[in-house]
């Protein structure tokens, strides 16, 4: 390794590792890497998935590659005899960001296993060139700039693959660049990343503004540019339909390399449709086959046999039916075959909630994926249970044997060997090396739960990983944060369902408390990372709020040393891996029934944090494996939460009106402590949306939540119980690895192996 390294440094830089720069380094171990990467073998096969997604959040990838080609400490220890430090050589690596949040990185979990299991599999998406946008906060307020991330020496592999891709008035040409997806001791899959050859970065000037109209130009700029108007839907569409034809072409370019029929794709293909953003690959293939002389009733056939939708959510603004009008506008000719599906669905069912096109002449994308594909699943057992008895109901009455669960999973590589190297190499002290090829093997850790060397060690881990994570935070931040004060962690996509606003309001109720005199056992730090949707006002006003909160409270000499509040900027994938090894509380406490299981979770947990949260998505699971004394559930249950909906029962005004402390709680985002550091336009906006709508029921189950989270805080104070705690839950938290999601997705629907 020295010397391989040492020749890459000196052919692109005639200088000695000891001389070079960080980025110097970088560059060369980036070229070591894509170079050990073609030594290794090619997963192949007769039978290959193809895993379509508009996101694919990866995250820096050297270090995960290293530790895939199993060379991490040996690269690390070559540079430290020079004096230099990996860790910081993985700063300069810059974080693509081609997803929002939990399907793009799941997505990313999925690629690791998939390779890492040896499966025939590649991921096709889109190269978004300025990815999601970049947060800055500004006088307490989100604003959005591109976050580019593609430079000249970059994971990105460009090929001498291109397809044409027609609109209704004019042709792309397609360029594709290819990453390599290296599993962990084992052999190296694609991410294909399909790109314009037009692209023009120049278009975007200040901010994320862009001509939405100019899509030759525009195309593979962002990922979901702002889509609150009509242009950016329709941006939308021209994305997914590009992102499609690509992948059908490219996938029948591959079946009839490898010789085989046509008629026989479904022998040799599965596609696995990320969400409904890809749905249009139903129509797109059907439209190809029939264009090789297939005919409708055989293409119809074979595509249904190929393709299996997975459903990440319930809520129904994300559930995606686009109106006829944009699709006539946007891919014509996908029309006729779209109509043609939605006939034979309405020749056969009279129930009109099962049709693909409805009666507003919308077409419905998750319906044309249950008629016409052969697998329908849910990401957890809770999801698909909701899925079966009402979101999807209809479906399931017909096609009750398309259903199934497949509750998610994180790859334990990049959220436990790499993220937590010292819990990592503790566990390998403890109970050997098999769990890394075996998580279920953790559970071995149980043969300790009650030794006091072990317990402490899990302890005083915990403490060197929150000594880094506010060393950290006072450098990006300028926030000190002390770290023996518990560490309660809240990071995920602001969405009301997902209830940050809740958590705010505990904020104040402790302030308050602090304030009377009543001050907490052991200090308190409640640490976010969120974005928001640039158009999703209400989630802004949280961000506003939690921001405002921060500088009052940090700012307080009477409060700061009980409690402190910590916003970071612009969360990702890095910052999450420098958080989740650091926190004590794991705050999952969406509304239930509206988180389809959530993957955060599974990474707090697997990293030896206890879970706050309610019975929803994969916490019910989390719940099973841990036992009730090793989690803190709190909330409504998903029937109560889900009847409440149906008999449109919840009036957030009654429960107001009816509690002094709730009323006392919400009256405090328009006081004038509030109201002196933040813009009342938003403090009022979202005062009112509490009381007047607060349709995720914030306030049904806040004080369910206070009790709950004080009785966290205070068991906190024993250490010796807690760190039990801490050991089981890292203990159980084998069934959460994306190995075994990804063993099941492929037994029950891809049957590669
Ligand atoms: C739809 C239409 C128009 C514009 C955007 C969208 C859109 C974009 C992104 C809809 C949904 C998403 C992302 C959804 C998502 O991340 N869902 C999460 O998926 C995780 C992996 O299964 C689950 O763990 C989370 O519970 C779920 O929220």
């Amino acid at each position: 390794m020295k010397e391989r390294l040492e020749k890459f440094l000196n052919d692109l830089f005639g200088k000695e590792i000891k001389d070079c720069t960080n980025e110097e380094i970088f560059e060369a171990l980036m070229k070591l890497t894509k170079e050990m990467e073609k030594e290794q073998k090619n997963n192949d096969g007769d039978r290959k998935l193809y895993y379509i997604s508009a996101e694919f959040l990866i995250g820096k990838l050297l270090s995960n590659n290293l530790i895939n080609l199993g060379v991490y400490d040996e690269v690390r220890e070559v540079l430290e005899a020079a004096g230099k430090d990996l860790t910081e050589i993985e700063e300069v690596e810059l974080e693509p960001s081609l997803g929002n949040g939990g399907l793009g990185r799941l997505a990313a979990c999925f690629l690791d296993s998939i390779a890492t299991l040896g499966l025939n599999g590649d991921g096709i998406g889109l190269n978004y060139h300025y990815g999601l946008f970049q947060q800055v906060f500004e006088n307490n307020k989100q604003s959005e700039v591109k976050n580019p991330w593609i430079t000249k020496e970059s994971w990105l592999n460009k090929t001498d693959i291109s397809f044409d891709v027609n609109f209704a008035d004019f042709t792309v040409k397609s360029r594709l660049y290819d990453i390599d997806v290296v599993g962990y001791e084992n052999g190296v899959n694609k991410l294909h990343l399909f790109d314009i050859e037009t692209v023009d970065e120049s278009l975007v000037k200040d901010g994320i503004n862009f001509n939405k109209e100019d899509i030759e130009r525009n195309l593979t700029l962002f990922l979901y540019p702002d889509d609150s108007d009509k242009a950016g839907h329709l941006l939308r569409i021209y994305q997914q339909y590009f992102m499609v034809s690509n992948g059908a072409q490219l996938i029948l370019k591959e079946l009839e390399e490898k010789g085989f029929a046509l008629r026989d794709l479904h022998k040799h293909v599965v596609i696995q449709i990320n969400d409904t953003h890809p749905s249009m690959v139903i129509p797109e293939l059907i439209r190809l086959l029939t264009a090789k002389g297939i005919s409708m009733d055989e293409a119809i056939e074979i595509v249904s046999k190929t393709c299996a939708y997975t459903n990440h959510t319930i809520l129904a603004e994300a559930l995606e039916k686009w109106p006829v009008e944009y699709l006539e506008k946007v891919v014509p000719h996908l029309m006729p075959i779209i109509e043609e599906l939605d006939a034979r669905v309405k020749a056969k069912y009279s129930d009109e909630s099962v049709a693909i096109i409805d009666a507003s002449k919308r077409v419905h994308m998750a319906h044309m994926d249950m008629h016409y594909g052969f697998s329908v699943n849910g990401v957890a057992a809770l999801h698909t249970e909701i899925l079966k008895d009402s979101e999807l109901k209809s479906f399931y009455n017909i096609y009750p044997e398309k259903f199934n669960n497949k509750t998610n999973g994180i790859t334990f590589r990049r959220w436990l060997m790499h993220c937590n190297p010292e819990l990592s190499k503790f566990i390998t002290e403890t109970i050997g090396s098999a769990w890394k090829k075996d998580a279920m093997k953790l559970e071995d850790l149980l043969n300790f739960k009650d030794d006091e060397a072990v317990l402490e060690k899990m302890l005083s881990i915990k403490t060197n990983n929150k000594k880094a994570l506010a060393d950290y935070l006072k450098e990006i931040a300028n926030v000190e944060i002390d770290e023996n004060s518990i560490f309660d962690i809240q990071i995920k996509r602001l969405h009301e369902y997902k209830r940050q606003q809740m958590n705010a309001l505990y904020i104040i109720y402790k302030y308050k408390q602090i304030k009377e005199g009543k001050l907490p056992k052991t200090p308190i730090t409640i640490i976010f990372g969120a974005k928001a949707a640039p158009a999703y006002v209400i989630a802004k006003d949280i961000i506003h709020l939690i921001l405002c909160l921060q500088q009052l409270i940090n700012n307080d000499p009477a409060v700061s040393p009980y409690l402190k509040v910590v916003m970071v900027e612009n969360y990702n994938v890095t910052k999450a891996s420098k958080l989740i090894p650091a926190c004590d509380v794991s705050e999952q406490i969406s509304l239930a029934s509206k988180e389809a299981s959530g993957t955060g979770n599974m990474k707090f947990m697997l990293n030896g944090a206890v879970t706050l949260g309610t019975m929803d998505g994969a916490n019910v699971e989390i719940n099973d494996c841990v036992g009730e004394d090793n989690i803190y559930i709190f909330g409504k249950s998903s029937e109560e939460v889900i009847d409440l909906y149906d008999k449109n029962a919840y009036c957030s005004m009654d429960l107001y009106k009816n509690d002094a402390l709730i009323e006392e709680l919400v009256d405090f985002i328009i006081s004038k402590q509030l109201i002196q550091i933040g813009d009342p336009t938003n403090l009022c906006r979202l005062y009112k949306e509490f009381i007047s709508k607060d349709y995720f029921m914030a306030l049904l189950d806040i004080k369910d939540y206070i009790a709950t989270k004080e009785k966290a805080f205070e068991d906190y104070a024993d250490r010796k119980a807690w760190s039990k705690k801490m050991l089981i839950n890292t203990a159980k938290a084998g069934f959460f690895s994306s190995d075994r999601t990804i063993a099941q997705y492929d037994e029950d629907i891809w049957h590669l192996s």
